[in-house]
């Protein structure tokens, strides 16, 4: 995976550089080009590449793109107001290097540099899906709503369905739509496209309850953050809700529901199937 990392690091680089005040793009750069996986940038790639056997410029950018998105929320997401977390990916956060209103500014400035990157690519017909699919995931229908609903329900006891709301929008529409991104740019016909769709949604639901293991089975040195920071918050979490037995029983089963959709899919490269077999592997 390390061309792809190399790759999408050096184009953000490029992409950041468009932001001519320079503290704004230092603490941006901090941001987005700190020792994270860039799993979301990697799956629209390997899906791309995995449909079509290659990527355009253009979805690169639009890879690009979501990985600013995806650091902004986490910017915003570990503010005081927000989770009041101190350290992320092994350093401490933004508004700790920084201050609280460089992060605010410096995930603010991500997310609309990442729709600028997007809209030059206008009107071109995959831009245009692709675009409107990214900026759904992230916004008042996904995203956003998410963590909506997770800060009203913090320290209330919720139903399965709730929490399932919650995941989907908060961490499971972005990775879908690396998927759809993906698939928009190569082109995939149905029922390919249902696939991959199909694809991000088991893997974005699985990539939270593992999230949510981690959180209580992990280490702060492993996981680059304090463990234990969902019931610090009050979170409601796969595990708070379900269970730890029934949390690890259920990532198991959405591990084998993955294995089969992507054995399903005639993929030309292996990159996807190496992505999302290291993805659900994870331990950090
Ligand atoms: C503040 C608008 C706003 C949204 C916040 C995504 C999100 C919504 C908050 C992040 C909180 C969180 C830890 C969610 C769990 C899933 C998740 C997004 C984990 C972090 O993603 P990784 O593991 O991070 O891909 P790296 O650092 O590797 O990029």
């Amino acid at each position: 995976m390390d061309k792809y990392i190399a790759t999408i690091d050096k184009r953000l680089e490029e992409l950041l550089a468009r932001c001519h005040e320079p503290k704004l793009r230092e603490v941006m750069t901090y941001a987005v080009l700190g020792p994270g996986k860039r799993l979301r940038p990697q799956l629209l790639l390997a899906s791309c590449e995995g449909v079509s056997g290659g990527y355009s410029d253009a979805a690169l950018d639009f890879a690009c793109a979501i990985e600013m998105i995806h650091a902004y929320s986490l910017v915003h997401d570990d503010l005081p107001a927000m989770d009041n977390d101190d350290f992320r990916r092994g350093r401490p956060t933004c508004h700790k290097a920084f201050t609280e209103g460089l992060a605010v500014l410096a995930g603010d400035g991500l997310l609309s540099l990442a729709i600028e990157v997007m809209v030059q690519y206008l009107p071109n017909r995959h831009a245009v899906n692709a675009l409107t699919s990214i900026v759904k995931a992230a916004g008042v229908g996904g995203m956003i709503a998410g963590q909506m609903s997770d800060i009203l329900n913090e320290g209330k006891p919720i139903s399965p369905e709730t929490l399932a709301g919650i995941h989907r929008r908060k961490t499971g529409a972005l990775i879908t739509a690396c998927f759809e991104a993906g698939g928009i740019f190569a082109s995939a016909e149905e029922p390919m496209f249902e696939k991959m769709v199909k694809l991000g949604n088991v893997l974005g639901l699985a990539f939270q309850i593992k999230d949510d293991i981690l959180d209580v089975t992990s280490t702060e040195k492993d996981l680059g953050k304090p463990i234990g920071s969902d019931a610090k918050n009050q979170k409601n979490t796969y595990v708070s809700v379900h269970g730890i037995d029934t949390a690890e029983a259920e990532y198991k089963r959405l591990c084998q529901e993955t294995q089969g959709i992507l054995d399903s899919l005639p993929v030309k490269t292996g990159a996807l199937h190496e992505l999302v077999t290291a993805t659900l592997s994870r331990t950090k």
